[in-house]
């Protein structure tokens, strides 16, 4: 290899590969200093191609699109994202995939409009990468296609995602603006823009959460985090009368369910804009001023609920008289007939009714799940209206944006982890589905035989979460049975997986069962998964909300008590558990990508401190293995993934042309015959290699080699002069 000081080169150190610069080389010792820092003295046994060599000039000069590397590796990879970053050029391409690295700072004249019309009226490619190439793409296609159009956007809490959101709606909104003459109606257009504008924030925010059918962050919020959004723009925005109206009159600390976790202000939002947008929004959909009314009343009395405390005496009492009737009053619901719910169990055996105190702890539990019911039966009755207003016609054609709460692997992994990270993993095989297509586009673009393609996919592993007696086949059949405990359902999850390659049994801790996901080993605390799936909303509380007064909370839990009328009438009596209903949804969210034009944005977060200017190598890293993106790599490395042009191809090894056969007549021929007589030589039987209509198609080891010799006859090029 080259070693002159200040050559660019990748040393290996602990497994990984590093970013280096040669400082000296000489006396039989080469010293680098890496990237990060640390000086490595190498000495002559060292320098091997293997530990050290020479960084190609793409990775020196960084690319926009991954693909362009010669070195397809991660630490490639991200050298390129962090060259990038510094220079504020915070989008990369990775194929079809756009990587968004957060800025924490706004970078000037980034998005304004001027960048909104230049990549409008440009194709994809033509400009730098950027999420408004991504949107206008997508615009494009769905003209172009006639089909539906997705986009996937992923990543870490707070690595950017709902700004990629609204930026992509600001830019279609934009664009379906302009073309308002020809939209189908104005009023499309206006409910668009609503979109756009509106409270999708604080929706937005729910919908993550909701996606691991859990409705906690109503009544629990991490330190560090806000409830939703609405709550704190209810108590902002509201004015007088309605203040009073629903008995908000109090600040945002005053509620048990805002100041739990000490942030009751989010940096980024003004509480009281985002109420007046809401507002506009909820107009614009066709809410009734009287369904406005209901919902808001609705969210004060969870807050009210919030505020409901316990003390004993024989069982729990309430002791926040006052409170419970301000809730009673806004939920329509008799205030004695809330008490007693909230103090006792009441369970009809064999057509008796019989009632057992709880204790303090079970008293707050079951306010804490009215809270929850309300509000999740109340986001779902507004999610179904929206769509019932925005449903076009037959033939409607969508864009949808999905917004995916990334891969999860915390100190205790709980029900809730098991279900973001199966998602994912469904996910994961509809995206490595996608780029191989891809990729095979491109092998018969080129005219290339690909059957030798053989790639890693999560298939196995999603076959032990989903497939007949797999994980969730046994969490739901020990949910139904009314002996069965977290302890019985680890003892068969263990003995009837033990032996497949993706189940991990742990020697230690044994309440813990783990699975070998695509993005690693994660283990999952069994401990309160079956009450979890159960879902035990227990009838009393049921029974009692479709007491209210008010249709609305009436409506909102009537079809639930009609599903559990009908299946206890039914034989099987059974209640969907909370597991099999998130597979259904995940299964028909899949059958919608399925016959939808996806892209992909994988946001990033350079670092956990939200500083706009440190780079952790570490963070990074692992978001790239959690994202899916080096999978990318792993199915291109398992072609040909090396390719280059003819042109290309015939330049850079022209010099070993001539000294492999200096008197060939090939060395006058066109590129594609030079080419061609060159990688015989190599390789007769070509296995490594494959000729496209334009390019050369390589594997890995055989690039190498010509390199290798390359690099030597440049040396003994350089000895002779
Ligand atoms: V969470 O899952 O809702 O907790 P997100 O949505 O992934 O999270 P968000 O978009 O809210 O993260 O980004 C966090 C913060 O990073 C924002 O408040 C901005 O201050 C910052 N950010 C993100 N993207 C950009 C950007 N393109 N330009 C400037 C950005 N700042």
């Amino acid at each position: 290899m080259s070693g002159s000081k200040g050559a660019r080169v990748w040393v290996k150190e602990k497994e990984q590969l590093v970013p280096a610069t040669v400082n000296s080389c000489g006396d039989g010792t080469l010293v680098l200093t890496t990237d990060y820092g640390e000086v490595l003295y190498l000495q002559q046994a060292e320098i091997t191609r293997e530990r050290v060599y020479a960084m190609h000039q793409s990775s020196i000069d960084g690319v926009e699109d991954m693909s362009a590397l010669a070195e397809l590796h991660e630490a490639a990879i991200m050298h390129n994202l962090y060259q990038r970053y510094q220079k504020d050029n915070i989008y990369t391409n990775i194929g079809s995939i756009l990587a968004a690295v957060n800025p924490y700072k706004q970078i000037a004249g980034m998005y304004g409009p001027e960048r909104v019309e230049l990549y409008s009226k440009h194709h994809i490619g033509e400009l730098p990468p950027h999420i408004f190439a991504v949107a206008n793409e997508c615009y494009r296609c769905i003209w172009k296609r006639h089909d539906s159009q997705c986009v996937l956007i992923s990543g870490e809490s707070g690595a950017g995602k709902t700004e990629s959101t609204k930026l992509l709606l600001q830019f279609l909104s934009v664009m379906s603006q302009n073309s308002a003459g020809t939209a189908p109606s104005e009023k499309s257009t206006r409910v668009e823009q609503a979109i756009v504008q509106s409270s999708f924030t604080s929706l937005k925010a729910a919908t993550s959460r909701e996606a691991a059918s859990s409705t906690n962050r109503v009544v629990r919020q991490n330190p560090g985090e806000r409830n939703y959004h609405i709550f704190y723009a209810l108590l902002s925005g509201a004015n007088k009368d309605n203040k009073s109206l629903y008995l908000l009159e109090d600040p945002p600390e005053s509620f048990h369910y805002l100041n739990q976790s000490g942030c009751l202000k989010d940096k980024s939002l003004n509480d009281k804009e985002l109420y007046n947008s809401v507002m506009e929004a909820l107009k614009v959909l066709d809410f009734s001023e009287e369904e406005i009314r209901d919902m808001f009343k609705l969210l004060s009395g969870v807050l009210q609920l919030g505020n409901i405390e316990f003390m004993t005496a024989g069982g729990a009492q309430i002791t926040t008289k006052q409170v419970i009737t301000n809730a009673s009053e806004l939920l329509g619901l008799d205030t004695f007939q809330l008490s007693e719910v909230l103090t006792q169990r009441s369970i009809i055996l064999r057509g008796e009714e019989i009632c057992s105190p709880l204790t303090i702890e079970q008293a707050v539990d079951s306010r804490d799940s009215v809270a929850m019911a309300l509000y999740s039966q109340c986001f779902s009755w507004i999610i179904l209206k929206i769509n019932q207003k925005i449903k076009g016609k037959e033939n409607f054609k969508s864009i949808g944006i999905l917004d995916i709460f990334g891969f999860e692997n915390f100190e205790v992994n709980r029900f809730e982890q098991f279900n973001i990270n199966y998602a994912n993993e469904k996910l994961q095989e509809y995206f490595n589905k996608h780029i191989f297509s891809l990729e095979q586009l491109e092998y018969n673009r080129e005219g290339v035989q690909w059957d030798a393609i053989d790639w890693m996919d999560n298939a196995e592993c999603l076959d032990l979460i989903e497939k007949k007696l797999g994980l969730l086949a046994l969490v739901n059949e020990e949910s139904r049975f009314p002996k069965g405990t977290d302890l019985t359902l680890l003892e068969k999850l263990h003995s009837r997986h033990a032996t497949n390659p993706f189940y991990v049994k742990p020697r230690l801790g044994d309440h813990q069962f783990g699975i070998k996901h695509y993005a690693g080993e994660v283990l999952y605390d069994g401990r309160g998964i079956l009450e979890k799936n159960r879902d035990t909303f227990r009838d009393d509380i049921l029974n009692m909300l479709k007491d209210s007064r008010l249709d609305f909370i009436y409506d909102l839990f009537e079809k639930v008590g009609s599903r559990n009328n009908e299946e206890k009438m039914g034989t099987a009596r059974r209640k969907p558990t909370v597991s099999s209903q998130f597979r259904d949804s995940l299964h028909s969210l899949m059958a919608s990508l399925s016959v939808s034009n996806p892209f992909f944005i994988r946001c990033i977060k350079p670092n956990m401190e939200k500083n706009p200017s440190i780079f952790s190598p570490e963070v990074v890293l692992n978001q790239l293995r959690y994202s899916g993106m080096l999978e990318t790599v792993k199915i291109r490395r398992a072609g040909f993934p090396v390719r280059r042009t003819f042109k290309d191809f015939a330049i850079r090894y022209k010099i070993i042309q001539k000294e492999k056969s200096p008197s060939s007549s090939a060395a006058a021929g066109d590129d594609k015959k030079k080419s061609t007589d060159l990688l015989l030589r190599y390789d007769k039987t070509k296995k490594e290699w494959q000729l496209g209509k334009t390019k050369v198609f390589m594997k890995e080891a055989l690039e190498q080699r010509l390199e290798k010799d390359r690099d030597e006859v440049r040396r003994q090029a350089a000895m002779i002069i």
